[in-house]
This record gives structure tokens, sequence and C-alpha cells, in this order.
């Protein structure tokens, strides 16, 4: 089996402190949990950043900011992957204009959908605009997939030459209004990938772990963070990002699957 590849999600765009008070929201927090993650065995920051007021932001300064306080506290050189999601009812254009940063690689979601009360906006139109963008700046996507349409969605891109192989497929389960993070679920999404496919998991909430530890079992990757669960367990908040990436590395050394490193995660993800 490949090496595991661990992102960790950081921070998000849907919650701060009061309901999470180690969510890191300044660079330097966003620093600190980064180096703590990667020392823990992530390879991958999945990066959304924030306002001086600590609020959703797609700015260009914001991104860079944060950026230049993980790399200058992360030795390894972990991949910074921007989120192009943001946060609901951000416009298209803001979402994608930090490609022009050329991270090595960003999220790229794939479909329209109900996100808890909102509604999580990605027409062909912007698909069509984020593939473009891609392409302009030589950026690598992670495709977001919440739902089982998603990977039609994809499809129809490739039958258009919008994207190109190979495709690194991120399953995101378990976002109320969308697909939940049943294992069948799991399976007949990997099942449906398009071939020249790469996976991971990220569960949201209760989903995290057992769709973790199936990934692991199953040579998918992972994603944990506080973006998408904030327990450690039933009533107890994770303490940090880090918290919840050791015990995937625990576990997947525990089964013989080893981590990636930095280094490692770029050449199996085919990255610059
Ligand atoms: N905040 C969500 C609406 C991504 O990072 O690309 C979208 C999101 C996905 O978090
Ligand atoms: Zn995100």
């Amino acid at each position: 089996m490949e090496k595991l590849i661990i992102t960790a999600a950081i921070t998000g765009a849907e919650l701060d402190k009061t309901v999470c008070p180690a969510l890191p929201l300044t660079p330097d927090d966003q620093a600190k949990a980064s180096k703590e993650a990667v020392d823990a065995g992530a390879s991958i920051i999945h990066l959304h950043v924030r306002d001086d007021q600590g609020k959703p932001s797609q700015k260009l300064e914001h991104f860079e900011r944060s950026v230049a306080a993980i790399q200058k506290s992360c030795k390894t050189n972990p991949i910074i992957q921007f989120s192009t999601g943001g946060a609901v009812g951000e416009t298209i254009n803001n979402r994608i204009s930090s490609l022009s940063l050329k991270p090595p690689m960003a999220s790229f979601n794939l479909g329209t959908m109900n996100f808890g009360e909102d509604i999580f906006v990605n027409t062909f139109a912007d698909m069509r605009a984020m593939a473009e963008a891609f392409k302009k700046y030589n950026v690598v996507p992670e495709f977001e997939i919440y739902d089982a349409g998603h990977i039609d969605n994809l499809k129809k891109l490739i039958k258009e030459k919008m994207v190109e192989p190979p495709y690194h497929c991120q399953f995101v389960l378990g976002v109320p209004g969308a697909m939940s993070g049943d294992i069948s679920g799991l399976v007949h999404l990997i099942d449906r990938l398009p071939k020249d496919s790469t996976w991971g998991v990220a569960g949201i909430g209760r989903f995290e772990l057992p769709l973790a530890v199936h990934a692991i079992l199953m040579g998918g990757n992972v994603r944990v963070g506080l973006e998408d669960n904030i327990y450690y367990e039933k009533g107890r908040l994770a303490t940090s990002n880090a918290e919840l990436v050791s015990r995937i590395t625990r576990i997947a050394k525990e089964v013989g699957r080893d981590i990636a490193s930095p280094i490692e995660a770029r050449k199996l993800l085919n990255l610059p």
C-alpha cells in the first residue's frame, strides 16, 4: 500500500473560538498549529484564512501572511493547500483570486449543495472558471466530493477537457445537506471514481474517525482537523489539530501503514 498522506484542515470558515477555543485564527496561531500537526504526521495543511477580526477572508494579503508564518514555522515544507471554497456566500472571483499566488495545490469544489442551512454554490460556470484559473496558474486541484453526483460533475469536466489526470479526490462526507459518512457510501464513491484517481476522506463531526480508519485500511488518504470535527471523543473537545492528527498516525502505524512525509506526499501527488 502507498504511504498514508494526512491532511490537517486546521481552521475552516464556519467556526469560531466560542465553539472551539483551540481553533487557530491568526497567522501565528496557524503557524503553531501547522507545526504541531506536521510534527504529528500531517504532510498537507488545508488552509482557510481570516481577517484581523477573525472573519473568513479570501484576500491575497491574508493568504500571504498565513503562508509566510506557516513556512517559517514548519521546517519540512508541508504542502499548503489553499481553500477556494472559502465561506458560503463568497463570490467565485474572490474564491479563485488566491490561485494567483500559485500554491502547489488548492481545493476544487465539484457541485452546488445544501450546506447546513445555507447553499454552497458551485455552478458549472463556476467550475469552468475554477478550472481555467487552476490551469492558468499551474495549481494542482484537489476535487472536493460531497455527494455521489459530484463524481459525475468531475467526469463531465474531464469530457470537456477542463481538467487533467491524475484526479486527486477528497470525499467530504457528513455535511448536513449532502452525503452522510456511512461506509457503504464511501465504498460506492470509490467504485465510481474515474481512472487515474487518488482518493482521501474527510469525515465531518462524528464521521471523522470511522471513515479515517476505513481509509487507512483501504489504501486511501485521510483528512482530519478542527475545520471538520472539533471533538476528540463524544463530549470532549479536541485540544488541538495535532491531537486529531496524532491519533491517525498512531492507528496507521499500529496496522502497518506508513506515513508519508511532505517530500513523499509531493511525489505521490505529482506536485512540483
Ligand atoms: N467552507 C465551505 C463552505 C473548501 O475548503 O474548498 C467550503 C469548504 C471547502 O471549506
Ligand atoms: Zn475547507
